[in-house]
């Protein structure tokens, strides 16, 4: 099969938390290798391998110190080569995550610019005065050089300096490490907060907000974008890239990802995933709304559509609190993680699962303030531990923290939940509806069995694929209803968003149920939706 952003379905893996081969309780290479069977099986095509690269992991491996090495936590270039070997006998492809807004304040760049190598200097943004913008990680995004007497711009973790792009040296830098690993055979990029990378040519302070105004979708972001298509990977016609959008705009969006194929295949864009933050909020909580997260579905769906943009289809990463815990319901667990995933990934655009999202893996569920353990959320901690009780805390980051969703894979029930032979890095989730691989693979009712279905059907359906999109029942505050259009085909795709019996009519006497997640073979006319009730029906207008 060719790889196109139309057909393929992409898997996430947060290394760290997948598969230790070694025992040291860190996921690394060689444990991604051994869990190839299980990939391939799922039916998906590309894996997205989070930052595997040298790096003093404060931010988890988005603090790279070297970009064209491997972190021997993770393993040695060797292992890697062997992964997209093993991969590629299974029609897998290999997606890297290349970090290029920043890098670690431990990478060899930096450690020269602030010894003063002039040539180093100008790879970062030094100033004289610092802004009052903030960091996304807490403090100022600032950070006083004493030997320099300067600021560098930080826009995460101190450790994280910002990259200097209007630096042709540094953006010809950054086109090689790409065609590197292109000649590795890798096949799919994913670019950290790419558009962030071009600054304003003055800094100022922002009294509207937090700086990113001045920063966010910047004045050359397109011309950069170009440039490192034209560079890098729009060689070739093989090659899947997206983008993760922060606090982005649709307009920019359909460029970042037109049809032309100017700049990148697709983009991740937040919008859908702040709408339970409250006032957009992170860390304060506020009840779910499904309409919501279905307006703004919506929206993104039909804006890119008519600009001929695309999206990657995603509720779950390495930054998020799991859908099923977050969108869905403890009560029908199984029911809601697979109404969540049909609504979703019928849609138009590429489906990413997360590692761990097709079992149904819930949230940490820690019991201690202790046991959560990424960068934001000891920032957190500790720059709210004047105001907030540690009950309210804990409350909150197990709903907010990324850790909900670096928790390690359950593979298995054996105390190291076949993950590894020792402790783990960081806590298994100590909810009790954490389901196992093992007992899924077993059980043709499991999350994983549905999960498969939809993505079997997808990868047959050019309806699903190509098809147009038109959404239905706009109004209705619980139930997401949308049909798929190409040539004479038409599937409906009816999914209910609530925990209690939905009355709802329809007369569906034209179609025939193709999937759903409960046990319905025919039906001429609905009256009601179950709870969590999916409903993937067909019509074939030439019948
Ligand atoms: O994330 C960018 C980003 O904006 C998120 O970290 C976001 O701020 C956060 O999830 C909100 O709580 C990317 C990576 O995915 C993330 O893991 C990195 O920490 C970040 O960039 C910096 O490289
Ligand atoms: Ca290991």
């Amino acid at each position: 099969m060719t790889i196109k952003k139309e057909n393929i379905t992409i898997y996430q893996i947060y290394p760290k938390s997948f598969q230790d081969s070694n025992g040291d309780g860190i996921g690394d290479i060689n444990g991604i290798i051994q869990r190839l069977d299980y990939i391939q099986d799922l039916g998906v095509d590309m894996i997205w391998l989070t930052p595997v690269f040298i790096s003093p992991m404060k931010d988890n491996g988005y603090d790279v110190a070297d970009y064209r090495n491997i972190n021997p936590l993770f393993g040695s270039m060797e292992d890697f080569d062997r992964l997209v070997l093993e991969a590629k006998k299974r029609n897998i492809e290999i997606m890297l995550d290349m970090v290029f807004n920043h890098t670690s304040t431990d990478h060899y760049w930096f450690k020269e610019a602030i010894n003063g190598n002039k040539k180093y200097k100008d790879y970062y943004i030094f100033s004289d005065h610092k802004t009052n913008w903030k960091s996304k990680f807490g403090g100022s995004s600032w950070e006083y050089v004493e030997s320099m007497n300067q600021y560098y711009l930080h826009l995460f973790d101190v450790t994280q300096a910002d990259l200097n792009w209007e630096n042709p040296n540094v953006r010809q830098e950054l086109y090689d490490i790409v065609n590197f690993w292109i000649s590795k055979g890798v096949r799919g990029f994913r670019f950290d907060v790419v558009n962030l990378i071009s600054k304003p040519e003055i800094f100022e302070d922002d009294y509207e907000g937090d700086g990113r105004r001045f920063y966010t979708d910047g004045p050359k972001i397109h011309e950069y974008l170009r440039e490192l298509n034209k560079e890098t990977f729009g060689k070739y016609s093989d090659i899947v890239t997206v983008g993760e959008m922060s606090s982005t705009n649709l307009k920019d969006c359909a460029l970042y990802s037109n049809s032309e194929h100017t700049e990148l295949s697709m983009i991740f864009s937040f919008h859908h995933l702040k709408v339970d933050y409250k006032d957009g909020q992170k860390w304060e909580l506020d009840t779910f709304e499904p309409k919501k997260l279905f307006d703004m579905w919506r929206t993104w769906q039909i804006d890119l559509n008519i600009n001929s943009g695309w999206n990657a289809l995603f509720l779950n990463n390495h930054d998020q609190p799991r859908s099923v815990s977050r969108f869905g319901s403890q009560k029908y667990h199984s029911e809601s993680a697979k109404a969540i995933t049909t609504a979703l990934f019928l849609m138009k655009g590429t489906p990413f699962i997360y590692q761990g999202e097709e079992i149904g893996l819930p949230n940490a569920h820690y019991n201690k303030l202790d046991m959560f353990k990424d960068v934001e959320s000891l920032n957190y901690i500790s720059s709210y531990s004047d105001v907030k009780s540690k009950e309210n805390m804990l409350e909150i980051l197990n709903q907010r923290s990324r850790d909900n969703g670096r928790t390690p894979m359950i593979w298995d029930k054996t105390p190291h939940k076949g993950f590894s032979s020792s402790m783990p890095w960081l806590d298994y989730t100590l909810s009790e509806h954490a389901v196992s691989v093992k007992e899924s693979i077993h059980d043709q009712n499991s999350i994983l069995a549905y999960y498969k279905k939809i993505i079997a059907f997808r990868k047959c359906s050019k309806v699903i694929q190509e098809g147009d999109i038109k959404f239905l029942e706009l109004e209705n505050p619980n139930v997401f209803v949308y049909e798929r259009i190409l040539e004479n085909e038409t599937y409906r795709i009816i999914t209910s968003f609530s925990k209690e019996i939905e009355n709802y009519n329809s007369d569906v006497s034209e179609f025939e149920v193709v999937i759903s997640n409960y046990e319905i073979n025919t039906l001429s006319n609905i009256n009601q939706l179950l709870p969590f009730m999916t409903l993937v029906l067909k019509k074939n207008h030439c019948n």
